[in-house]
């Protein structure tokens, strides 16, 4: 029979059932190796090799996606000239935050990270990886959205950080706000939404991060 939808194809799952004694090993290093990420705001110049960030981005493609439509894109800015121009574009936005766009509740927050409008990071960082969500598609002339494409994104980002913490780069998280000059200075289609930048590297010499704790199992858990 005829059909507008095309035939699912199936093939094999591969997978290793892992003892149990095992498993728990392998889950313990995980958190562990996890539980030392930290965002780091102070960055070295240094250069970090690029089949590392390839592979990084190549491992959060591996995300699950809505429809499997896969709806990310990673720019990766290591041009000194493009990453001025973030950096000036950005700190113009991040001083009207705050001085009057963020609320006073949101910069009481704030205050445990120390941050504030000036982002020399964004220079500094030998790497921004900027992420940009697809949030349409147009193929033989007609446009159709992607599908849970915040979510898609939020879990290739995480696997990205993961990914790059895991070959030993430090990460921070920078969410410039409003974002849309990131789609102008590089150039991006209208249907690439910037998402997250990711300034990636080396830490810089005595790097310090915030005295911050993460949330016990007993308050992100529950089992019912
Ligand atoms: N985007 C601003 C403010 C900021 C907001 C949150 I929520 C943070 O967790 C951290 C910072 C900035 O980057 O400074």
């Amino acid at each position: 029979m005829n059909s507008i939808f095309s035939e699912p194809k199936f093939v094999p799952l591969e997978f290793q059932k892992i003892e149990t004694e095992e498993q728990i090993k392998r889950a313990e290093k995980f958190y562990e190796n996890l539980n030392r990420r930290r965002t780091v705001r102070e960055f070295s110049s240094e250069e970090v090799p690029l089949k590392i960030v390839e592979k990084a981005i190549l491992t959060a493609g591996t995300a699950p996606s809505g429809a499997n439509m896969q709806p990310w894109r990673f720019v990766v800015v290591q041009d000194k000239e493009i990453k001025r121009k973030i950096r000036i574009a950005a700190e113009k936005e991040e001083y009207e935050s705050y001085h009057g766009r963020m609320s006073e509740k949101w910069l009481r927050r704030l205050a445990i990270l120390g941050t504030d409008e000036h982002k020399p990071f964004l220079e500094i960082a030998p790497i921004l990886i900027v992420v940009f969500r697809i949030n349409s598609i147009t193929e033989n002339g007609e446009t159709e959205p992607t599908y849970y494409s915040q979510e898609s994104v939020g879990i290739a980002v995480g696997i990205l950080l993961a990914a790059l913490h895991n070959a030993g780069l430090v990460t921070l998280t920078h969410t410039p706000s409003p974002m849309r000059f990131l789609q102008e200075i590089l150039n991006r289609p209208k249907n690439e939404i910037p998402f997250v930048l990711i300034p990636s590297g080396f830490p810089a010499t005595n790097a310090i991060v915030p005295d911050i704790k993460r949330k016990p199992l007993a308050e992100i858990m529950e089992i019912i």
